[in-house]
């Protein structure tokens, strides 16, 4: 399951209507306060949260239809050359072109995956898996780049996005961070993910559990806490681009037809294990019985048809489409499509302002009772500048 982080601005932005709506209550938890019904059922998305800040994101939009680097303050400068190209195909597989019926496989299906509808990929090649941290530390190192989750919230440009005298936030709800995730010790109801998601300071993909953690030991675990302005950045100097969902599900698929999960249709804990997923009663108790908390290595469970792996759990995978809850049906009417590039515009009904980002595959928070997107045709919205702890990307090339 998921969360994003377009979050952080609409986290913060959520924490200044507190402050303009509650400022005299004693109140000090930053968690976001906003249920989310996705599909009128549940969801492992909060990014579905209050989102003041939409409008700083607004022309953000525009350039990103053209896919360009984040248009956000910062000291990174783009790269004025990708990597080398002789590196391009390395851990890369090549997916054939084919024809299938994108969508709605299998009973847990929500309505955003519907209908079923026809759609021809191009040949292309894909990462075998997750961008790791140590690929994602080469890139910064050689570039200098900064993610946004290392940055702290510009409460002038803020609060040009809040209503008039709207206190300023306490410095410390402005200082870089990014989600958490904050299980309670027992049993909830799953209709408010602000019981195990929280706000804390110094989160980073160099920090996953913020300040004490490190990823010295985790090299070869894929990285987390990038948002999709820091994906495609990645993605522009490796010299390739994040798939679209088409692509991305065409490859999840692995040459199979019309089954649930990357490797057929046998449930994910049945078996030998399959991917990194949540085992036990989201989220106070995890058995762990596929050997993981968190992330898991790459590579660790059986890649699919194709050699990829991790296409279900582990992290979920930023890809280039707008989210619209309703691109399906319009795709369905539309006809058969050919390498489609999805909507051209972004829709969540329930956070109808904020741009959004399709994710896909699923994460270690994943299961059956909440939201088993490590199905091949699940699908997230995911905020613009929102990374989280359990959300990565892995790249493709023409
Ligand atoms: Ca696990």
């Amino acid at each position: 399951m998921k969360v994003s982080r377009c979050f952080r601005t609409q986290l913060f932005s959520f924490i200044v209507l507190l402050l303009v709506a509650c400022k005299d209550s004693k109140k000090k938890n930053y968690s976001v306060e906003k249920n989310v019904q996705v599909d009128s059922l549940k969801d492992c998305d909060p990014t579905d949260s209050v989102h003041l800040l939409s409008e700083v994101h607004k022309h953000h939009v525009a350039s990103f239809q053209n896919d360009t680097l984040r248009p956000v303050p910062g000291i990174y400068t783009a790269p004025t050359v990708a990597k080398t190209e002789k590196d391009t195909y390395d851990g890369m597989v090549r997916i054939p072109g084919g024809t299938y019926m994108m969508g709605a496989q299998g009973k847990l299906a929500l309505p955003r995956e519907y209908p079923k509808h026809q759609v021809t990929v191009s040949g292309f090649w894909m990462d075998a898996h997750e961008v790791t941290n140590a690929q994602f530390k080469e890139f910064v190192d050689a570039t200098g780049y900064v993610t946004i989750a290392e940055e702290d919230v510009d409460w002038e440009e803020m609060k040009k996005q809040v209503p008039s005298g709207t206190p300023k936030p306490h410095d410390s709800l402005l200082a870089a961070g990014s989600m958490a995730f904050n299980p309670p010790n027992h049993a909830v109801k799953l209709d408010d993910y602000t019981q195990w998601w929280a706000w804390r300071t110094g989160l980073n993909w160099r920090r996953p559990e913020g300040p004490g953690s490190s990823i010295e030991d985790r090299m070869n675990h894929p990285v987390v806490h990038v948002c999709y302005y820091d994906a495609v950045a990645y993605a522009k100097w490796e010299g390739k681009r994040l798939p679209t969902e088409a692509e991305w599900e065409w490859a999840a698929r692995g040459g199979l037809t019309d089954k649930t999960y990357p490797w057929g249709d046998q449930h994910v804990d049945a078996g030998v294990v399959k991917a990194n997923s949540w085992q036990g009663d989201f989220p106070h108790y995890n058995s762990k019985s596929d050997g993981f908390y968190t992330t898991a290595p790459v590579k660790t469970f059986q890649a699919n048809g194709y050699g990829l792996y991790d296409m279900a759990g582990n992290v979920w995978e930023w890809c280039s489409d707008w989210y619209h809850a309703d691109y399906y049906k319009m795709a369905y009417q539309m006809g058969p499509q050919t390498d489609p590039q999805g909507p051209d515009r972004f829709f969540d009904p329930q956070d109808p302002y904020a741009p959004k980002k399709s994710q896909r595959g699923g994460s270690f928070l994943c299961n059956d009772s909440y939201c088993a997107s490590y199905r091949v045709s699940a699908r997230m919205p995911g905020s613009l500048d929102t990374g989280m702890p359990h959300v990565g990307f892995r790249c493709v090339k023409d």
